[in-house]
């Protein structure tokens, strides 16, 4: 697999993407009305264009597999985009396209940051950027947002230059963790930690929420010194982090995934299914005094460490 240039002989597999309705059915633009000179149009213009970087994924043979694109490259930074043929779906050239148009970005073209959204209703690119531990960005500036303006259900993601890709396992530099999980095969899982060897505290506590309706929010406070593990055993529940490092958020569904929060940390939850469970195994005893639940004083308090 390598990326490449567009070129002219790119235009009829890339009008065979743009007349498939499995690969464009979730995207906005309407390709079904291209034609082969709209896609040749747009190489001729793709190679000259300042602004705008669109190179082909091809195969080791050459073939035009789909296109990846920074678009409005301004200010460092850009927005990314990819499509592919539903035949290089599947099989590796979505994420190959995906680290190598990045790398170009931060590396050759020295942008800070590169942001995406897609459709929430597309579930096979959520799915996607899901697997690869990109989490929801919510500090996306007006500006961009404004490109979408009425647009509903967006899901926003961004990639700032240090980022590691390959291992972004954190939320806002909140630690995500595999629980280590035993399976039995056709009896489901058993998951299982301790304190002190799986994570990194003494557990004095665990505590569990549930019988929650969908929708609810809780949460909106920080701790000052506690360290949690946060994982649902089961459902679905959103977990917004905010600190020092950004507001970021995941969605936890898996058992065997938690995530640790040694820092003083932000945090709202959104049962975003019902009867969801949040268990969280805590390193203190229950002490009101280390909550603060003032959203201006816990600003303040982590400007001030
Ligand atoms: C957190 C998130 C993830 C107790 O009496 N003992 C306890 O151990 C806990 C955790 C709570 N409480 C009392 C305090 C409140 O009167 O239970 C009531 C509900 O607690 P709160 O409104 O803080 O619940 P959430 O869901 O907003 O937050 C909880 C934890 O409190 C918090 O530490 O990190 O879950």
């Amino acid at each position: 697999m390598h990326l490449r240039q567009l070129e002219l002989k790119d235009a009829p597999l890339m009008l065979e993407w743009m007349h498939d309705a499995d690969v464009t059915g979730q995207l906005r633009t309407d390709f079904a009305s291209k034609t082969l000179s709209d896609a040749e149009a747009f190489i001729l213009r793709s190679n000259e264009d300042k602004k705008n970087v669109n190179l082909a994924i091809a195969s080791d043979e050459d073939e035009y597999m789909g296109t990846v694109t920074l678009r409005d490259i301004e200010d460092g930074s850009a927005e990314f985009a990819i499509t592919v043929r539903s035949k290089a779906m599947g099989r590796g050239y979505s994420w190959f396209g995906m680290e190598a148009i990045l790398k170009k970005a931060f590396d050759e073209l020295g942008l800070d940051c590169v942001y995406w959204c897609v459709s929430r209703k597309n579930t096979r690119a959520v799915r996607f950027y899901d697997k690869h531990n990109f989490h929801e960005a919510l500090d996306i500036p007006a500006k961009v947002l404004a490109r979408y303006e009425g647009i509903a259900d967006l899901k926003w993601y961004s990639v700032l230059k240090d980022d590691d890709i390959n291992e972004k396992d954190s939320v806002a530099g909140c630690k995500v963790i595999h629980i280590k999980t035993i399976p039995t095969v056709g009896a489901g899982e058993l998951s299982f930690f301790e304190g002190n060897h799986d994570v990194e505290f003494d557990i004095r506590r665990i505590y569990y929420i549930s019988k929650v309706p969908e929708g609810t929010r809780r949460g909106f406070h920080a701790h000052k010194e506690l360290k949690q593990l946060l994982f649902c055993p089961y459902g679905r529940i959103q977990l917004i982090l905010e600190n020092n490092n950004g507001r970021e958020e995941i969605e936890l569904y898996d058992p065997s995934i938690g995530v640790v929060i040694d820092q003083p940390t932000w945090r709202e939850m959104l049962w975003l299914q019902k009867d969801s469970v949040l268990c969280v195994a805590a390193s203190d005893y229950y002490d009101p005094e280390d909550y603060i639940r003032d959203y201006d004083e816990f600003v303040e308090y982590i400007r001030s460490r």
